[in-house]
């Protein structure tokens, strides 16, 4: 369950949480073409407190919304600022920021015409999103029957709701089987990603990670690609197919929501030693330090609020 705040920011004004409310003709709920972000922001080792990479959120968000022919009634400086305005409304020192943009009511039917274009802000307490333990230990997961949707249908550069079908699918259908979380191919036969992370792969001190064609360019991948340079390492963009992938040394998940989880286990084949590879576990410390502002080299990237 999200944890109750005080305030959420809707369409430029706070209102009460329990108010922030919508019709039900609102069109996104019928259709799914709305579009959203999710940020974080950590409680630096300063007493301070950060959001990480909030510039490149909000030009997603405005890029998606482009892909989406959706015009957001508001500048990119104003979503940035009322991002920070919300966790310090909500004394919030750490949390997951939810902008999410939506085309309201109006008229119904597949052309939207002049319907609205609302807009909030939602902030909450999230922790590790596969648990604490799967930070530490690695989680299991399973390729889904799900693929990923063909680049020509599913617009994966843009965070459009109705995109994320395919997502709850491929986890629903994993985590009735009893894995932590699904892997997407593509429509070639390619890993993809997970339902709301990219991946990568360690063999031999080589990083590889999927190219771009059919994800979510993630933020915190393109974070984790400049960190694991820094440290010395190769970083390849090049497709992989699942048998690669079992056969690896080390496999993880990138996300704002995920951060870096390991993967100790894909398909009921045990990855490396089957526990969180050193690797990844040095890339998780590097990145750790980074969003809680010990790394000064990164303080581009930290937006404090
Ligand atoms: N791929 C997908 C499909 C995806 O949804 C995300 C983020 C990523 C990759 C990683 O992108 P980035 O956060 O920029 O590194 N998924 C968001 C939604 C999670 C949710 O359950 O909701 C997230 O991590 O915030």
């Amino acid at each position: 369950m999200v944890e109750k705040t005080e305030k959420i920011w809707m369409d430029g004004k706070f209102v009460n949480f329990d108010e922030a409310n919508v019709h039900l003709l609102t069109h996104t709920m019928h259709y799914g073409l709305g579009v959203f972000e999710g940020i974080r922001c950590y409680h630096c080792h300063d007493g301070r407190s950060a959001i990480f990479r909030l510039r490149e959120h909000v030009d997603r968000l405005f890029n998606s919304a482009k892909i989406a022919f959706m015009e957001i009634p508001y500048s990119r400086e104003e979503i940035a600022e009322a991002c920070k305005e919300t966790l310090r409304v909500n004394g919030l020192k750490e949390g997951y920021i939810r902008p999410l943009a939506w085309i309201g009511q109006g008229v119904m039917g597949l052309y939207p015409g002049d319907n609205p274009v609302r807009t909030a802000i939602i902030v909450w307490p999230w922790g590790a999103y596969l648990g604490e333990e799967g930070l530490q230990k690695g989680i299991r997961v399973k390729i889904s029957s799900f693929t990923r949707g063909h680049v020509n249908s599913s617009m994966s550069k843009a965070k459009i709701c109705g995109n994320y079908v395919n997502s709850v699918l491929a986890k629903r259908e994993v985590i009735k089987m009893g894995y932590d979380e699904a892997i997407l191919m593509d429509t070639e036969g390619y890993v993809s990603e997970g339902s709301g992370e990219n991946i990568f792969i360690i063999k031999d001190g080589l990083l590889k990670t999927t190219p771009l064609t059919s994800i979510l360019g993630g933020i915190t991948r393109y974070a984790v690609m400049s960190i694991a340079r820094d440290l010395g390492y190769d970083v390849a963009e090049e497709r992989f197919t699942r048998d690669e992938l079992y056969c690896t040394d080390e496999v993880f998940f990138t996300g704002t929501a995920a951060e870096i989880t390991p993967v100790r286990e894909v398909d009921d084949r045990i990855i490396g030693p089957g526990q969180r590879g050193p690797i990844t576990k040095e890339l998780q410390d590097a990145f750790f330090d980074v969003v809680k502002g010990k790394n000064t080299k990164y303080e581009g990237w930290l937006s404090y609020l």
